[in-house]
């Protein structure tokens, strides 16, 4: 038994025990889905009664006994197998809100010098009220050398020079509040920039209290402590010659990781945090917020599952040992006393991980993002590919259906680090607008708060990018770099980064035409979509059923006893039978002339009834 007075997996438990701890089904289910297997063959049959010791040997090598081993750990240190508590779904205004994503350097523009900026979003508060968005959430706008757009912050305290002035900020947060409408801030603390005074002071001095924030190591510069990649190439150890250290950076070379073991640097990340809410500021996005513990020692990564997953050592530090004290501490510290909201970013993080971090009652975070529909299973975003809308609709049902009552979804199409969601499924202009409404239809009516980004209400698409000179964004840069020293040649590396760039989300806003256009008739959509939800708070807290999930279509229900909503969508180019709904009236749909029998090419239709 393990403290929490659950049986302890073993080598020797069943591969069906292991599936059916939170933690292990959350694993094996991402595993089993890279390498496109089915779960039948693992809860039953033949390979759910194998011991878990006999994996390292099927596997021909595969899964070594190291990861075996880091396996096993996760599961036992879980806190518990217990389900969250499933009550009554709570009323919270973050439940009821349409949020929007602003990236501010390329939102808008206000003093013409090329770079967006804070004014620039004071000019269009009254377009998005307009929208009918409730929350904007600001991606950083912190002084910041920019080596990841802001991303590797300086100074948590002072604004971007580019973008303005803290009067400027505090004219903003006003103008936000004063139209009804909330902000939360990007709050950026597995990191900061190298240029930061606290890593600054640590390199320097040994002896720096500083030196504790961060994750040095002594060493004489031939081997990295461990074999752990960077999310932007390479591996995430920098040495600094003069003082004979290593320092770890997930990220890029200027973003160094902090040291969440360190009391004194969380009680100055606190502080931070409480220096923006007493500001007024509305609540946080946490960025890649699941990263901040490591597994003691920092171990080397697994081979495979480095191969598997794209980057060494991710299982040492994508729920790590300590993540659910940390939230708690900043819960209690920092955001219960302002009210604050929060949204974790959470890559890799699974639906019953997330049930953990989000089970209202555990008082850890409100939400997290999940990230596991942005590809379909077995492709990376790097790949050229038709992304598959029955595997989006499996997923929104299965979160739907298994998330629980005491947890809540955050669900998006686009960030600024991924290429358009359109343009991953049809590439045909002539379809844009049907597949666009027909995505924000189910959006608007799933249960969960919908995050729209900068753009997608006007029908953005990627951008037609011509050479590498264009892209700014420093994963694609370093990748470009690394499948070079792979033997691509320059044209097969640029047709690679070209399906992945963040460069794609990252272009200005066309307020006026260029090479990209706003479609008006999306953006009508996209307001009518949002009213409709506002209007019938069914669509929000109203329970959910999957009435047809045959392939091509996703047909669902949001019901009480006495109203229910029908979803009904075309995932398909052609036509299909449309839902007949005797008695129902028609309150959308994406086409202006719907025919009673046939859904047209990503039709989709909200009836009431
Ligand atoms: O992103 C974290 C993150 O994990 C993604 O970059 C992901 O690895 C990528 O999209 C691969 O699909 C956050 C921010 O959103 C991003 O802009 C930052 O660069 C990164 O953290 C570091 O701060
Ligand atoms: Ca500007």
């Amino acid at each position: 038994m393990n403290m929490w007075g659950r049986k302890m997996i073993t080598r020797n438990s069943k591969i069906k025990e292991a599936f059916n701890t939170p933690v292990g089904h959350d694993v094996i289910s991402k595993i089993l889905l890279q390498a496109n297997i089915k779960d039948k063959y693992v809860k039953g049959g033949i390979i759910g009664n194998l011991k878990l010791k006999t994996l390292a040997k099927l596997s021909g090598g595969k899964v070594s006994e190291g990861f075996l081993n880091t396996f096993i750990d996760l599961l036992n240190r879980d806190d518990s197998n217990e389900a969250p508590k499933d009550g009554e779904i709570s009323h919270k205004w973050w439940k009821e809100a349409v949020f929007y994503q602003i990236y501010p350097r390329s939102f808008n523009d206000a003093n013409g010098d090329g770079i967006g900026d804070l004014r620039g979003i004071i000019e269009k508060l009254d377009y998005i009220k307009d929208l009918g968005v409730d929350a904007i959430w600001l991606s950083p706008i912190y002084d910041s050398p920019n080596d990841d757009n802001g991303y590797d912050i300086r100074d948590y305290r002072k604004i971007m020079t580019e973008f303005g002035t803290m009067e400027d900020f505090d004219e903003l947060l006003k103008g936000i509040h004063d139209r009804g409408m909330r902000l939360i801030m990007d709050l950026v603390v597995n990191h900061t920039s190298d240029e930061h005074p606290w890593f600054q002071e640590a390199l320097k001095n040994p002896d720096s209290p500083y030196r504790k924030y961060y994750l040095f190591r002594e060493g004489d510069g031939t081997t990295p402590p461990n074999n752990w990649k960077s999310f932007f190439s390479g591996s995430a150890w920098n040495y600094y010659d003069e003082q004979k250290v290593w320092a770890l950076h997930l990220f890029s070379k200027k973003q160094m990781d902090l040291n969440w073991e360190c009391e004194e640097m969380r009680k100055d990340v606190i502080d931070m945090i409480k220096f923006w809410l007493s500001k007024g500021v509305d609540g946080f996005r946490m960025d890649v917020i699941n990263y901040i513990s490591k597994d003691e020692g920092l171990p080397d990564g697994d081979k495979a599952i480095g191969e598997l997953m794209g980057f060494t050592g991710v299982e040492h530090y994508f729920y790590g040992p300590k993540l659910h004290d940390y939230f708690k501490e900043i819960r209690k510290e920092a955001f219960d006393p302002f009210e604050a909201f929060s949204v974790g970013e959470t890559p890799g993080i699974g639906l019953n991980m997330a049930r953990k971090v989000t089970g209202e009652e555990r008082k850890e975070l409100d939400m997290v993002f999940s990230f596991d529909h942005l590809e379909t299973p077995g492709h990376t975003k790097f790949e050229d590919y038709k992304y598959d809308l029955d595997y989006l609709k499996k997923y929104l049902d299965n979160w739907t259906v298994n998330y629980g009552n005491n947890c809540w979804q955050a669900f998006f199409y686009n960030n600024h680090d991924n290429p358009r969601m359109i343009s991953k499924i049809d590439t045909d202009p002539r379809r844009r607008f049907y597949l666009g409404s027909m995505l924000a239809v189910l959006q608007f009516t799933v249960k969960g708060t919908p995050f729209v980004f900068q753009g997608d209400e006007m029908g953005l698409t990627n951008y037609p990018f011509k050479s590498m000179d264009q892209i700014t964004d420093v994963e694609a840069k370093n990748y470009y770099k690394e499948l070079l020293d792979m033997g691509k040649t320059p044209e097969e590396a640029f047709k690679i980064i070209i399906s992945g760039t963040r460069e794609h989300t990252r272009m200005m806003l066309p307020w006026k035409p260029g090479v990209q256009v706003i479609d008006p008739t999306m953006t009508e959509a996209y307001k009518e979509l949002i009213r409709i939800r506002k209007e019938n708070p069914l669509l929000v807290y109203g329970d959910y059923e999957l009435l047809m999930g045959d392939k091509g279509r996703y047909t669902y229900a949001r019901f009480d006893k006495d109203t229910s909503y029908v979803i009904d969508c075309n995932l398909t180019t052609g036509e299909i039978p449309a839902l007949d709904v005797p008695d129902g009236r028609l309150m959308y749909s994406n086409y202006e002339e719907p025919y009673a029998e046939v859904l047209k090419a990503y039709e989709g239709r909200i009836w009431v009834v």
